[in-house]
Parts: structure tokens; sequence; C-alpha cells
């Protein structure tokens, strides 16, 4: 496939730096939204080559002592020689990047748009509908180290991203697939709780604290009833 990869393709830096987003989340926790990150057309081949070409899976994962379906497919890339990733009971298999070439031109696109950042694996899902979802969670397993950060690229349907800082028992707060989000916790304050609707060609950074001390989701939408796809691009730390 040869695809010409535009990566924030606006022509104009001032109006760009206007529609880039920092959101600055205090304790050294931050992200980044970059809104035209991929041009649209591009962006809409890139989702039709993922859609029909990646090897999606639906695993069985083990959450809170009981087996559920994860809701919502997913795969995963990593460079060679990486430690296994394992989460809720699941080990994905490993693809490598030469196995689909194109993801090799987004990864190359992110590390252009983040200079002096690192990704060497990524985490593919598919929200085939409303009904699929993440539920509330942080990226904190131990091989992406203490402050690790993550870029998350959208292609498709738009969809709630939300984050809200943990209430301090953190032990409780493990990724909870099974347990879908509420729309809005009403109890939060606005500083406690930030909402992005990810668009098509969209790129999210996350960074600092952020995983330490906020949890995210993908939240059920009843009107929802098409398919997004989302890459997130971590480094994986060697043991
Ligand atoms: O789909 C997204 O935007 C988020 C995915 C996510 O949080 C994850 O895979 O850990």
């Amino acid at each position: 496939m040869n695809l010409m990869l535009k990566a924030n393709p606006n022509p104009n830096p001032k109006d760009d730096a206007k529609k880039t987003r920092t959101v600055d989340l205090g304790n050294g926790s931050s992200v980044i939204y970059v809104p035209r990150f991929l041009a649209y057309d591009v962006a809409w081949e890139f989702f039709n080559y993922l859609d029909n070409h990646i090897p999606w899976t639906r695993p069985t994962l083990r959450v809170f002592g009981r087996s559920c379906t994860q809701p919502r497919d997913t795969c995963y890339v990593a460079s060679a020689g990486l430690p296994d990733l394992i989460y809720s009971g699941y080990q994905p298999h490993a693809y490598s990047w030469d196995d689909f070439p194109p993801l090799k031109d987004i990864l190359d696109a992110v590390h252009k748009m983040l200079p002096g950042s690192t990704f060497n694996s990524l985490l593919l899902n598919r929200y085939k509908g409303g009904n699929d979802y993440v539920g509330w969670h942080s990226d904190d397993e131990k091989l992406y180290g203490s402050t690790p950060e993550i870029a998350s690229v959208s292609f498709g349907c738009e969809r709630d991203f939300i984050l809200k800082k943990k209430s301090g028992k953190s032990s409780q707060e493990r990724r909870s697939d099974d347990k879908p989000p509420l729309k809005r916790s009403r109890k939060s304050s606005q500083d406690d709780q930030h909402s992005f609707m990810l668009k098509h060609g969209s790129l999210l950074v996350m960074r600092g604290n952020t995983q330490r001390d906020w949890l995210h989701s993908v939240p059920k939408r009843a009107k929802v009833e098409t398919t997004r796809i989302n890459l997130t691009f971590r480094l994986v730390l060697q043991e």
C-alpha cells in the first residue's frame, strides 16, 4: 500500500498552533490534543487499511476474578526483544511492524510531530459501535516506567475520551473493562474531569504524571453506530 502520508497538513503554522490544545492537568500531568494531525482523506485511507488488514481479536479478560469479553477488538504490535505485554490476564501476540508497513508510516509521523519522543509498541483498538468502549483505567503497567508518554491517533467515528482524577484509592482503580463508565460524575468538579471529542485523524498525547494521577475512558454511547479505530503508541522499557 502506497499512502502519501501527510501529517499536520495545514499550511498555516499560526492556524495550526491555534487548533492544537495543551491542557495542564496540574502536578506535572498534561495532555496535548492535535485535531488535524493527519489529512482527512489520508486518515480515511488508513482507516480502510486498518479495518481490513489488521488481524483483530476480541479476547477474554480476567477482571476482578471474573472472565469477560473485552468490549472492543484489539491487536498488538511491538519491536523485537521487548518484554511481553500482559493486562487483565491476557497476553496479546506481538506482531512485527514489518507485518503492517502503513503502521510504520504513522509511527514516523508521530515521531516527527513529537521531537525527542520514542515509541516502540502499539496497541490497536477497534470500537465497532457505541456499545464498544474502554472502562476507566490508567496505563500504569511497570513496563512503561513511572512517567510514560502515550500518543493516541484516532480514525473514523468521533468518540468522547474522558480523563478523571484518581480519588486516591488507586488499588481499586484498575482497568475495569466490565464496568461501563458513566457519562459524567456529577460529583466531579471541572478541574477533576476533562473531555475531548477525538476527531478522525487527530492525535492526543498524555504526558508526565497523567497515568499516575488520572484515569481515562472511552464510554459507551447509545447513538453511535459506526466504527472507530484507535492506535495507542507507547515506549516499552527494556528490562
Ligand atoms: O481508544 C482510546 O482512545 C483509548 C484506548 C486506551 O485507553 C487503551 O488502549 O488503553
